[in-house]
């Protein structure tokens, strides 16, 4: 799967997507790496050498069959792995929801995790709760892990008075400082750099607290990330960066945001330990998420991870995907759908069954249309109430410059 597509038309080549509208899709079936195929370094004395094999390899623990094997294998519990199926569910659940609420004008855009739910969740679930999340719109499913309430989650969405934020951020761009999951902002990838300095002002401090933070392939192509990671590499923080390859970035592929074979290594040439896995394997994500924690709370610096996954939703709600690529591109991913392979797995280890899942389904059904109901109740996008247009310059300067002041009397509110 690295091998990379090239045009030939111009005197040197570069990355193109692999496949184009009217084209069938074919990603070679099933992934060729197999769990098993990558040891697991000790945490606590892996250096970014020991790791050349896991940045061009892929890190599975659940086979095509949802068998778990391997040194990468947690072995959690049915508790907890249940519990992970129920929040990648709500995520899911949430999203459709959220989708139908942009589509009949109650809220204004969307941007929904689906395909990648297990990453935000998986990984959240890997971390402890004093860790801060700095992520981007596409890992709203921390929050989840966290216990935010879905009312509050939808209220932020519409904008409406029971907003945590006032309207003054756009849909889905999350601030919740309760769940230590930091706001996230519309120029992609600053995230990288604020979880680099937090984890470096927690180590000062001696404090246990690791910082997480996603960007994605796309984004991974600005300085930010590049910033980041030569400050990762000399301070050596307890942070874990992580670039979601989804395959997108809005219409551009991935091959065209980086010239090397994958995301991961280039963490290598920082001396970063640089790990890539399957995304779409819940197992995998938790395992090497906790491998990093560890190696960030030990006082051994920063892990890369490149999470290999697929997009399999439009950009946002202002997408149309079939422009830039084939419509069912995503039913041949290889990693297949996360939430279907975690529950296949705890099906075949008889820790659920069909029934329990349906039931489990028809609950968060029932719970997001409740909250959809009650946070609708706070005003919605089509008929309001908003927050009041006062808010536009309060509660954000401690002291308000002269010209804030002015505006806001010129406006009279
Ligand atoms: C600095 C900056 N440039 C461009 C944009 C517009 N934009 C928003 S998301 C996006 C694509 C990002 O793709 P990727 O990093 O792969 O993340 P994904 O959406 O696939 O999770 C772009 C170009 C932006 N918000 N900020
Ligand atoms: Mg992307």
């Amino acid at each position: 799967m690295t091998e990379r597509v090239t045009a030939t038309t111009t005197p040197y080549t570069i990355g193109r997507p692999p496949f184009r509208p009217g084209d069938e899709a074919d990603f070679g079936g099933k992934f060729t790496e197999q769990p098993g195929d990558l040891n697991r370094p000790d945490p606590l004395s892996c250096s970014a050498q020991d790791t050349v094999d896991h940045a061009v390899g892929l890190v599975r623990v659940l086979d095509d069959n949802g068998i778990a094997s391997g040194e990468w294998d947690p072995k959690l519990d049915a508790q907890t792995l249940i519990q992970g199926l129920e929040y990648m569910m709500r995520l899911r659940i949430f999203d459709d929801r959220m989708i139908k609420m942009q589509r009949t004008g109650k809220l204004s855009f969307y941007m929904r995790s689906f395909g990648e739910e297990a990453i935000a969740i998986a990984q959240t679930m890997a971390l402890e709760t004093q860790d801060w999340v700095f992520p981007s719109y596409r890992q709203p499913g921390a929050q989840f892990v966290r216990g935010r309430d879905m009312v509050s989650m939808i209220c932020h969405c519409i904008g409406n008075t029971e907003d945590n934020v006032k309207g003054r951020q756009m849909p889905v761009h999350y601030t919740w400082k309760e769940g230590r999951f930091i706001s996230i902002s519309s120029p992609v990838g600053t995230q990288f750099s604020q979880a680099v300095g937090v984890a470096m002002a927690s180590a000062y401090k001696g404090d246990d607290e690791v910082c997480i933070s996603w960007l994605g392939d796309g984004t991974s192509a600005q300085g930010d990330y590049h910033y980041a990671l030569n400050f990762a590499s000399t301070f050596k923080p307890p942070v874990i960066l992580n670039v979601v390859n989804n395959q997108w970035a809005i219409s551009t592929h991935a091959n065209l945001a980086t010239g090397g074979r994958t995301f991961a290594e280039r963490g290598l040439a920082y001396d970063i330990p640089s790990i890539r896995v399957d995304g779409n394997d819940f197992l995998a994500l938790y395992s090497v998420t906790k491998w990093a924690r560890d190696r960030g709370a030990a006082g051994l610096g920063a892990t890369h991870i490149e999470v290999y996954t697929y997009r399999a939703g439009g950009h946002s709600s202002s997408d149309d995907p079939s422009a830039y690529r084939p419509k069912e591109e995503f039913k041949c991913w290889p990693g297949g759908d996360p939430i279907a392979r975690l529950k296949d797995h705890l099906i075949k280890n008889e820790m659920w069954d069909e029934e329990r899942d349906a039931a489990l389904a028809q609950k968060i059904d029932d719970e997001v249309m409740t909250s959809y109901r009650a946070a609708c109740e706070f005003g919605d996008l089509a008929s309001g109430p908003y927050p009041p247009a006062s808010t536009i310059f309060t509660e954000v300067y401690e002291t308000v410059p002269w010209h804030i002041q002015e505006q806001r009397e010129e406006l009279g509110k």
